[in-house]
């Protein structure tokens, strides 16, 4: 009976563990143009794909993984239960398996490393919001975590932080979109800082995710691929995107939402001059 009730159990695990990775809105809704990733939404970010294929890369690995551990337990508890062999041979460690078990995970880690290398450096290095001279890019805003919400501090029209006409968007994110010269998507630098305790600054549509560390400030870019966002944006009636705090702030954890707004250049700066209207009367 226990035997039966720890196979059950067991198995079910398994099928679980499997089902946790199938995208069910694909399976019950049916495949729409907004559902074509089989984990995460579309995507408009730079760095989007590489981060992507780093997921699922790992995802692979640990799915494989997964299985190998999950169905020999459970091979094994059936193979060895009481019932078929009452008696336990002890027997030592075997040289060749340990080396086994040691050399496949340290040759996977590797692979792990080595494969996020370039995209970490991208992302993550101090030279990634600074100009080829070296110097800081400027700082599109300023990004605040404090229970439970997100405020958003702008630098007003002279682009200069500590001024008069600073202002501040709370809830929302709006950016606009701009090109250079060579039609790449201009990087957009932030200040991520937390009033409070730890959280965790999470756009899914732009693969962007920080934490926010009291007492610390960072640097961070974001690159937005115009043409994807284009494509994005046809598939969705909503015309914003989720912010998430993705770290367990506090009992309000779960509303500490916000949005997303692309705009173009010119309705930008009229977004700029509406909120700067509204917080310091029409003078
Ligand atoms: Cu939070």
């Amino acid at each position: 009976m226990m035997r039966l009730l720890t196979t059950i159990m067991l198995l079910a695990l398994l099928v679980f563990g499997l089902w946790s990775w199938v995208d069910y809105d694909y399976w019950l809704l049916g495949p729409s143009p907004a559902h074509y990733t089989w984990w995460w939404p579309e995507e408009f970010s730079t760095i989007g794909q590489d981060i992507d294929s780093l997921f699922y890369l790992i995802a692979v690995m640990v799915a494989v993984m997964f299985v190998i551990t999950m169905g020999g337990l459970v091979l094994f508890t059936w193979k060895y239960s009481a019932k078929r062999q009452d008696k336990a041979v002890f027997s030592h460690g075997s040289h060749k398996l340990e080396l086994l078990w040691t050399a496949v995970p340290a040759g996977l880690l590797l692979i792990i490393a080595f494969s996020q290398m370039s995209t970490f450096a991208e992302i993550q290095f101090a030279s990634a919001t600074q100009d080829e001279e070296g110097n800081d890019l400027p700082v599109h805003c300023e990004i605040w975590a404090s229970q439970f919400d997100w405020r958003f501090r702008y630098p007003g029209k002279d682009g200069r932080f500590g001024t008069n006409d600073d202002f501040e968007s709370p809830y929302e994110l709006v950016l606009p979109l701009q090109e250079n010269e060579e039609g790449d998507a201009k990087k957009l630098v932030f200040l991520l800082r937390s009033r409070d305790v730890l959280h965790s600054f999470f756009v899914p549509h732009l693969r962007f995710k920080r934490d926010a560390v009291p007492g610390m400030t960072q640097r961070i870019w974001l690159g937005i691929d115009d043409k994807q966002m284009e494509e994005v944006l046809a598939t969705r009636e909503e015309k914003s995107f989720d912010i998430i705090c993705a770290e367990l702030c506090g009992w309000g954890h779960y509303k500490m939402s916000g949005r997303v707004r692309v705009l173009p250049q010119d309705q930008y700066e009229a977004w700029v001059d509406e909120m700067t209207a509204q917080q310091f009367g029409n003078s």
